[in-house]
């Protein structure tokens, strides 16, 4: 049995799931076509000691095989930060960000760390760029299939979801409003990449809309993520990567997800949010 998916969207954007792509065709190419991908991380608190070693070592071994990959490390403590191995071509920049006091700022905050880090110095040193959340892990091969202008991911909770019922922010007053029946999937913020230059405008854009919010006293729904939502929704993405690649391994699994890239870690919302 062969689920149906949808692998382009209505404005043409490849949507990859396992199985579309073929891996040889495109390692011919970048063979010719070298490339550095460079991939941000952020993990302040306790969320160093919780989820980073597991995943750089799960980056090491699954992202970007055989290419150059620069990791950029934002941490609020480089005591804490784990030492590991990498393989041949790979590196990591470690950056001391400052702790944000309430933990929504710390996600909100990393879209303004971002644009200021590309613009300082990640525009020279990679050719694509994807941003991610720390509290997931590399499980298979994550390659050269991802890549493009701008990539967004589907979650993994709402990609089955009609756009009516979508939790994408509903207050008109806020940058990151979607009207009722708009929209085109809910995608989710612990994955966004693309060209330095794309990276770079949708997280000026986002931070744009998060503060411009903080000044008229709003915070919406999902955060960051709305805003991610709303600026895609503006924007369509150029690549689509499907819920194979940031799964939640207790989400009822279809037959759809054939192999799991990167799975959702553990939370324990209890004692994170306490101490955050
Ligand atoms: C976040 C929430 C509650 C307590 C702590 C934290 C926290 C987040 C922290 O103590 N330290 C830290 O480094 N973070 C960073 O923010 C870390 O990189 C983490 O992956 C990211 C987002 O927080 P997370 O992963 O706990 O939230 P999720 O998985 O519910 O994230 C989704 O929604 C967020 C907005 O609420 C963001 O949009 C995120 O990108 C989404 O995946
Ligand atoms: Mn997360």
């Amino acid at each position: 049995y062969q689920p149906e998916v949808m692998t382009t969207t209505e404005w043409s954007a490849p949507v990859v799931w396992h199985g579309t792509y073929n891996e040889s065709v495109l390692k011919n190419y970048y063979a010719n076509h070298k490339i550095t991908v460079g991939l941000t991380v952020f993990a302040v608190g306790r969320y160093i000691e919780f989820y980073l070693y597991r995943f750089l070592s799960s980056a090491n071994r699954f992202f970007m095989v055989d290419q150059k990959v620069i990791i950029y490390v934002m941490v609020d403590d480089f005591s804490k930060m784990p030492w590991i191995y990498l393989g041949p071509r790979r590196t990591f920049k470690v950056f001391e960000i400052k702790r944000e006091r309430r933990w929504q700022d710390i996600s909100m905050t990393r879209m303004k760390i971002i644009s200021e880090h590309i613009v300082d110095h990640i525009q020279y040193e990679v050719d694509f760029l994807f941003c991610m959340d720390v509290d997931q892990v590399f499980r298979n091969k994550y390659g050269l299939e991802t890549l493009g202008e701008s990539v967004a991911q589907l979650h993994a909770h709402w990609y089955q979801t009609n756009v009516s019922s979508i939790p994408y922010e509903r207050d008109q007053q806020s940058e990151a409003y979607i009207p009722m029946g708009k929209g085109d999937f809910y995608y989710h913020a612990a994955v966004f990449g693309g060209t330095p230059t794309q990276v770079l405008n949708i997280a000026k854009e986002c931070s744009k809309g998060i503060m411009k919010d903080k000044k008229n006293n709003i915070e919406a729904v999902w955060h960051d993520e709305s805003h991610l939502n709303k600026y895609f929704f503006l924007h369509k993405p150029t690549k689509i990567l499907s819920p194979e690649y940031c799964w939640d391994v207790h989400h009822n699994r279809n037959l759809d997800i054939k192999t799991v890239k990167m799975s959702w870690s553990l939370k324990n919302y209890k004692l994170l949010r306490v101490i955050a």
